[in-house]
């Protein structure tokens, strides 16, 4: 590395709380599938900001959708109306079947949001006894890093000396349909589920369940709250995940590509019953709604439409899955994956998923580990048939490799 590489990296050691331990890559410009670092060399982005710049690096329609409404308004609050929020609204409402919308930031936000608004539901609705709301939570889940939804996290890493916690929540396997149908009671007023679990390394549910989800949910009042903030936006194929399963939540909450990478924009949709219980003055934000977070996310939601990119995803997924298992290699365990949403999971013995990204990057491609043994892959959701061939060449010659 040269010097000025190390700069960067010693100087955030020095000044920022140590809270990640980045790959050793500083990047300084984006574009499509595409990531440079400041020396120069060029490397294919398979993790997409998590999911965040589905639409590729620095989309140029967003960027101009952003300037141009960076030129004329940005923040006014909300005790203000705007010409953004409005339109922001019907378009999202209009894509995504929705009838009532809550604009956050991030997505952290809209989890806490949905949470206060089904346990308000549920106290004033469903008539749950005051305090004595239920929410039901999957192990392994990730839900964001504010301390109400660490304190329902199992990973001690995301929770360890934070307490204490809010009480309320029951924690169930994920993917078992039984195990929901045992936990539910009078007062349950929700179950906040992943469709697909992101963060614990893309775990797919067993077929069907999902249905016996909404069969339970539907039958007991409980509303089904699907945080789609990874899995949302064509990432799995489809416009929502659920969409698999031939379902549709209480609650949706977006977050991540909704902005295209350009700007926090999160938000809560639902029906009129869930955040029709909330009134002026019992919940907000400075930026939440804000007409630049409207804009952006406009555009964001208009060229992931418009440009075909959730066909894409669909079609460039299937074949970067079945390129990932036509691998032949001792060192994976399991691939998985729906969409552009994928995982390549290691045998213990390989070693850490770490160094096969740290290998990685000096083939040019920057892919993420989770939980040491799987590496996640997750492009932008423009990738080319060409594109996939030349990671999967990759990683094929990486993942035969040994780095035990
Ligand atoms: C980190 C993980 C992914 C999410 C789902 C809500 C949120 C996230 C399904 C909260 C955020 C991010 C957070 C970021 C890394 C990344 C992540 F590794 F942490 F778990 F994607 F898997 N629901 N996920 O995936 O949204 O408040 O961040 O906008 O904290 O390191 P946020």
């Amino acid at each position: 590395m040269n010097s000025s590489v190390i700069d960067f990296i010693a100087t955030e050691a020095r000044f920022g709380a140590h809270n990640y331990a980045p790959i050793g890559v500083v990047l300084s410009r984006g574009e499509g599938v595409w990531v440079w670092d400041t020396e120069g060399n060029r490397y294919l982005d398979c993790l997409s900001a998590y999911s965040a710049v589905s639409q590729g690096h620095c989309h140029p329609k967003i960027l101009a959708a952003m300037v141009e409404q960076a030129h004329r308004l940005t923040l006014t609050s909300r005790a203000f109306h705007n010409d953004q929020l409005a339109l922001f609204y019907e378009e999202i409402a209009a894509l995504t079947g929705s009838h009532k919308v809550l604009p956050m930031n991030s997505g952290a936000e809209a989890v806490e949001s949905a949470i206060k608004s089904v346990r308000k539901w549920g106290y004033e609705v469903k008539g749950v006894p005051d305090g004595q709301a239920e929410i039901i939570v999957c192990a392994n889940n990730f839900h964001g890093r504010t301390l109400g939804i660490v304190g329902f996290s199992t990973d001690p890493e995301t929770h360890g000396h934070f307490g204490p916690f809010a009480p309320g929540f029951k924690i169930i396997p994920f993917g078992d349909a039984a195990a929901l149908e045992q936990a539910i009671t009078p007062n349950t007023v929700a179950f906040l589920v992943e469709p697909i679990q992101g963060e614990a390394g893309v775990v797919i549910p067993p077929a069907g369940y999902f249905t016996k989800v909404r069969e339970l949910c539907t039958a007991n009042n409980v509303m089904l709250v699907l945080d789609e903030i990874q899995t949302g936006l064509g990432r799995t194929g489809k416009l929502l995940a659920e969409q698999h399963e031939g379902i549709e939540a209480d609650v949706t909450l977006l977050g991540k590509a909704l902005s295209g990478g350009f700007y926090p924009v999160s938000a809560v949709l639902s029906n009129n019953d869930v955040l029709g219980t909330l009134r002026p003055g019992q919940h907000g934000s400075t930026f939440g709604g804000n007409p630049l977070a409207c804009a952006v996310a406009r555009a964001a939601m208009r060229v992931l439409v418009e440009e075909g990119m959730i066909e894409n995803a669909a079609r460039q997924g299937a074949r970067f899955l079945e390129g990932l298992k036509d691998i032949r290699a001792n060192t994976i365990r399991e691939v998985r994956g729906r969409g552009l949403m994928l995982a390549v999971e290691l045998h213990p013995e390989a070693g850490r998923a770490r160094r096969y990204c740290e290998a990685l990057q000096g083939k040019g491609i920057l892919a993420k580990d989770t939980h040491e043994q799987t590496i996640r892959i997750a492009p932008p959701l423009v990738i080319t048939s060409d594109q996939v061939d030349w990671a999967l060449e990759r990683l094929a010659t990486t993942l035969t490799q040994d780095f035990s």
